[in-house]
């Protein structure tokens, strides 16, 4: 078990962590949610995605899983402060949903069952970055973390991985999403410890 961050070092020390400033480890898998969790089955679950022009293309979930599916090795980074790392998934990437629409807009808004949005630019969804995932370490993802399937952004603090995932809008313009709403930072690099509007 390694908890030191190469911080304290001041060089890179292979024994030592890749930890965003500002960050702290947890081996635990904090549950946070803004609502009620989502309860949809399989059977009714399904992901579309809508270009501003064009029509939506739309995957039931027996769909989803005739894509083929790769295994996803991440950190992930919350805002909240926690880091946990070598996280285990199983998902589609996103280029994969994305292979089949024809789109030039920038920016895309993220829907959730429920309601939560959050948005992100279209880049940040493709080129092997952001996944659609339904198993976390070997099992199906449980529904406190957004089973039957969710958002996986690791790239981005962890509030840009909606769970419950329904659908992507696709946007000439950016929006904000929900907590980008309430002062949360646009875009969220937790190298940058971008967490709040004006960081
Ligand atoms: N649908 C939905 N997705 C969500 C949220 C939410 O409230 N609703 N919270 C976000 C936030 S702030 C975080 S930190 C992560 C938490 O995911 P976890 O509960 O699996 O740790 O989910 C993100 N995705
Ligand atoms: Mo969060």
């Amino acid at each position: 078990m390694v908890t030191i961050s190469r911080g304290f070092f001041g060089h890179h020390d292979s024994r030592a962590v890749d930890l965003p400033p500002g960050q702290h480890l947890t081996n635990g898998f904090p549950v946070l949610t803004a609502g009620p969790t989502q309860l949809i089955s399989t059977e009714v679950w399904s992901f579309t995605i809508t270009p501003e022009i064009g029509d939506p293309r739309r995957w039931s979930w027996e769909e989803m899983m005739a894509l083929p599916s790769e295994e996803i090795n991440v950190d992930i980074h919350c805002v909240t402060r926690w880091t946990k790392l070598g996280t285990h998934w199983r998902g589609v990437a996103l280029d994969t949903f994305f292979e089949d629409i024809a789109t030039d807009n920038e920016y895309a808004m993220v829907h959730s069952y429920g309601g939560y949005t959050t948005n992100l630019p279209l880049e940040d969804l493709v080129g092997g970055k952001a996944w659609i995932v339904y198993e976390y370490e070997g099992e199906p993802l449980q529904v406190e973390h957004g089973g039957p399937a969710r958002l996986l952004v690791p790239h981005l603090y962890f509030w840009k991985s909606a769970k419950w995932v329904k659908g992507i809008t696709m946007q000439r313009f950016d929006e904000p999403g929900f907590w980008e709403g309430f002062g949360y930072h646009n875009y969220g690099n937790p190298w940058r410890e971008e967490r709040y509007a004006g960081d």
